[in-house]
């Protein structure tokens, strides 16, 4: 696992992952967090050596099947190989010394190395990019040259309960610094052994669907009509919030069909037929179209209603294309997935196609009739993201002129 602490290590990082996992053909984490993702600095661009353009295949059935008698083996080569990377990683440059005041030597990884230098400037670092598996001796070495060894990571104790397994006594920070983000006075108070309490961050303004999104009024009608609603992840989980409240569960993408059904279930009859699932679009086809068969195969007696936000992009993350668009990634047209004609595909008779703004009325009457019939029924509530409406048009109708 990588861990950067700026723009340009994350550039950086992603090319010695990439060389990490060619050399030794594993999998490599290139550790994200928030700080690192929502913050800027300047990038110097570099010039990588690219593997070849031609990928030749080898066949090698032990080391990509694993049925038992290859995973065996396989294990031991893991084992042997993260022993192999340990020991690199006493030398790789990755892991790598600050100089400064023996009185306080840090070891830190990720955005809370950036916030420890400037905590504390003239202290000793040992900052460990390649954070799994550790560098113990090097870290070892480094304790033992130093006054005061402080362990400075975000979030829970992982370094410093790794560190402390391998018996080198470094100090922790207080508990309540392991929730929440850390910033530069929070370190200065880490280093400082303060764990007074702290002035509450101003209060910030919490995200919002777009006035006019055509989620809004689906939300609306979810809970005039009291639905228990167990929703996904994309901008309409935003209907979980204040004031509108309407969307009730949220695990991870796809899993709105799943937790649904199993509400049907077991809840009683009564609180069963109130509940609805929800899913946009694009998390649909990235995952739902599984819990989709699962309620047809494994019905609950109540039947179930589930509504496909069908915005016509994937919001959230940036207007991209998916599968039920008819375009890809680049906006060319491509196969289209009917999301109706899959529905229809796998037997459910009730499937109805509904704009959620203009067929407001509709929409309710439908959502209503559904949840007093014990059947399955799909309604996917289309009308288009109001961001990427002009430009579905245009890719519309540069479809049409070519
Ligand atoms: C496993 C996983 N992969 C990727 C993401 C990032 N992600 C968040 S929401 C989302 C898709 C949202 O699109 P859609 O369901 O169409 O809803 P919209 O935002 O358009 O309302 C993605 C890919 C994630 N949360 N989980
Ligand atoms: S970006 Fe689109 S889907 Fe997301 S809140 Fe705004 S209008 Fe709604």
């Amino acid at each position: 696992m990588l861990e950067p602490s700026d723009s340009q290590q994350a550039y950086e990082y992603v090319m010695a992952a990439i060389e990490i996992s060619e050399r030794w053909k594993l999998p490599v984490i290139l550790r994200m967090t928030t700080r690192i993702c929502h913050s800027k600095t300047v990038v110097s661009l570099q010039s990588f050596e690219l593997p070849p353009a031609k990928i030749s295949y080898e066949q090698d059935i032990k080391g990509r099947v694993m049925v038992p008698a290859h995973a065996r083996p396989a294990h031991r080569r893991l084992r042997r190989k993260l022993d192999e990377i340990a020991q690199w990683s006493e030398n790789t440059p990755l892991n790598y010394l600050v100089d400064g005041d023996k009185s306080l030597g840090i070891i830190s990884s990720g955005v809370a190395y950036s916030h420890a230098r400037e905590a504390a400037p003239s202290a000793s670092f040992l900052k460990l990019s390649l954070t799994y598996p550790l560098p113990l001796r090097k870290i070892k070495d480094f304790a033992a040259g130093v006054e005061r060894c402080v362990v400075v990571e975000e979030g829970d104790p992982y370094l410093v309960e790794s560190i402390r397994t391998a018996g080198v006594p470094v100090e922790d920070k207080p508990q309540m610094y392991r929730f929440g983000e850390l910033n530069v006075d929070r370190v200065k108070r880490i280093l400082a052994g303060d764990a007074g309490a702290e002035s509450s961050p101003p209060p910030g303004k919490p995200p919002q669907l777009c006035q006019g999104c055509p989620h809004r009024s689906i939300f609306e009608v979810l809970k005039k009509l009291g639905c228990i609603v167990s929703g996904d992840i994309g901008c309409y989980t935003l209907g979980a919030l204040p004031p509108m409240e309407a969307l009730h569960f949220q695990t991870c993408m796809g899993a709105s069909i799943g937790v649904g059904l199993g509400l049907r279930h077991v809840f009683p009859e009564e609180r069963a037929c109130k509940v609805v699932s929800v899913i946009g679009d694009s998390t649909f086809v990235h995952s739902g179209i599984t819990g989709l068969v699962e309620m047809v195969y494994n019905r609950p007696p109540t039947g179930h209603v589930l509504v496909i936000l069908d915005n016509g992009t994937t919001a959230m993350t940036g207007l991209q294309e998916h599968p039920a668009t008819g375009r890809r990634l680049d906006h060319q047209p491509t196969q289209k997935l009917v999301l109706e004609d899959l529905a229809k595909s796998m037997g459910i008779s009730r499937v109805f196609v509904i704009d959620p703004v203009k067929d407001k009325d509709e929409l309710e009457r439908q959502l209503s009739e559904s949840l007093s019939l014990e059947e399955l029924t799909v309604i996917i509530a289309r009308r288009p993201c109001l961001l990427a409406a002009q430009k579905i048009k245009k890719y519309e109708k540069d479809a049409k002129v070519c």
